[in-house]
């Protein structure tokens, strides 16, 4: 991977059709009447169980830029939560999917194998932190790379117990959400859990003000008394939290809760699932904090929005797993893979890392600005392309930082009405998160900027 600023506009041409003009534009009310039409035929089939936060129906997108059935375009700053972080539709990806297609669409890789699988592999083992022998498997969803993560670290270690930390999110299978925080709405209704998983307290330095180290004492001593060492398998971990509300830890705590691991015997994992892949900046986010874990879990923008997904990590504990203990009819489809491939080399060759760290760059200062203006702003934090505004109530920043939710729902539907797409995150839902596409260019940022200070203007 190259850190090397390459010019902006060195995308290949695009595939015909695929062109979005990169502009934010909203010709009807919102969502539109296609959409309500749509909407109207949707919930007359699909489970009320599923929602969508902006019920407009995509018809296209490409680059930074999502239009839908009525025309209406969005600047995407959610890119299918952190999936199309080499771009909507990027013309490699797509010609390398069609091109795969053509040539095999399944056999099933503990049947039959094929190449793509094993680049992938390779490629996974070059790009993910630490320079020893690595292995990988490939699955389908970020929620079954943790579960496999999990079964390989109790195989390799013999021992029951999970630890997570607080405010994490890991999925929606059964094993998962029981590592999530939030009981609501992710577990509630839906159990009984899986059990033996463990929530150590974690490094939240704008609400607990400790420092690495602090806050590393305080998850090592819970591990150590409330789980016991000896029983623990694995300690999962989101390098920067992501539907927690993009906390950054401290500096020093992840390679001091990696350094108690490694003594204790415990398998620490890393799930890189929402930061991994460029998306902060590098390919990889523990190499922000110098943290080397012991197994990686990627997905979402590993292959631009096919489903795949890995466990990868050191050798002798992924071979722990005996012949045939791991698989799955669609792990490592072969048209996912030939994306992933067609993902690397885009993050090299349009220098993808240098666009996450300008997106920052831009996106921080604009964020500084409007906090000098609204101080509900509590905190802005994150790196590279994932970057998060914390809200709280008005007087309260100083003193209890009292969690403002309501503010961040009316600016995300003010700017959903002015073509700006908005996550929301935050265990009290008072985050306000942008993970836009790394194709979201200066220009389109400091457009989206100037309708949040609009929104914001209007909270009066
Ligand atoms: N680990 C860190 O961010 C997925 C959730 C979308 P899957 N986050 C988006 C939703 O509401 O379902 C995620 C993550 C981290 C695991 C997962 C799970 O990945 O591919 O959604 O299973």
């Amino acid at each position: 991977m190259t850190d090397t600023q390459l010019p902006v506009q060195t995308l290949p041409a695009e595939p015909a059709g695929s062109a979005v003009p990169q502009e934010r534009r909203i010709v009807t009310a919102i969502p539109g009447p296609r959409s309500q039409e749509l909407h109207a035929r949707r919930t007359a089939v699909v489970s009320a169980g599923v929602s969508s936060a902006l019920p407009v129906y995509i018809a296209r997108a490409h680059g930074a830029v999502i239009e839908d059935v009525d025309g209406n375009r969005f600047l995407d700053f959610g890119a299918g939560i952190g999936v199309t972080t080499a771009g909507h539709t990027p013309a490699r990806v797509v010609e390398a999917a069609i091109d795969q297609s053509r040539d095999v669409l399944h056999t099933l890789f503990t049947v039959t194998p094929y190449e793509e699988y094993v680049r992938v592999a390779e490629l996974l083992a070059e790009h993910t932190p630490g320079d020893f022998a690595k292995r990988s498997v490939l699955v389908n969803s970020g929620a079954e790379a943790v579960e496999n993560g999990v079964k390989i670290a109790r195989k390799h270690t013999g021992r029951r117990a999970v630890a997570v930390l607080d405010h994490a999110y890991h999925g929606r299978t059964n094993l998962t959400m029981a590592m999530n925080y939030k009981a609501m709405p992710y577990a509630t209704g839906f159990g009984p859990l899986a059990g033996d998983v463990y929530h150590a307290p974690s490094s939240y330095p704008y609400r607990d003000g400790l420092t690495g180290a602090e806050a590393a004492a305080r998850t090592i001593g819970y591990l150590e008394k409330v789980v016991g060492a000896s029983d623990l398998a694995c300690l999962v971990v989101e390098p920067i939290q992501g539907e927690g509300g993009f906390m950054v830890p401290a500096d020093g705590y992840l390679p001091a809760l990696q350094e108690w691991c490694t003594a204790a015997g415990v398998v620490m994992i890393a799930d890189e699932i929402q930061t991994g892949m460029a998306r902060t900046g590098r390919v990889y986010a523990a190499e922000h904090f110098g943290w080397t874990p012991d197994l990686v879990l990627t997905a979402k923008g590993v292959a631009a929005g096919f489903p795949l997904a890995a466990v990868t990590g050191r050798a002798e504990i992924m071979d722990a797993a005996h012949a045939g203990g791991l698989g799955g009819t669609f792990g490592g489809n072969p048209v996912a893979c030939a994306a992933a491939i067609a993902v690397f080399e885009t993050i090299e060759a349009d220098g993808l890392l240098a666009e996450a760290q300008r997106i920052e760059a831009t996106l921080t200062a604009g964020l500084e600005r409007l906090r000098e203006r609204h101080p509900i702003i509590g905190d802005i934090r994150g790196r590279g392309a994932m970057i998060a505004i914390e809200l709280v109530q008005p007087g309260t920043a100083e003193t209890t930082k009292a969690p403002n939710a309501e503010a961040v729902s009316k600016v995300i539907a003010y700017a959903a009405e002015h073509g700006v797409l908005l996550l929301n995150a935050g265990t009290w839902g008072n985050v306000l998160r942008f993970l836009p596409s790394l194709r979201m260019t200066d220009e389109l940022v400091e457009d989206a900027l100037g309708v949040i200070g609009d929104a914001f203007a209007s909270l009066g």
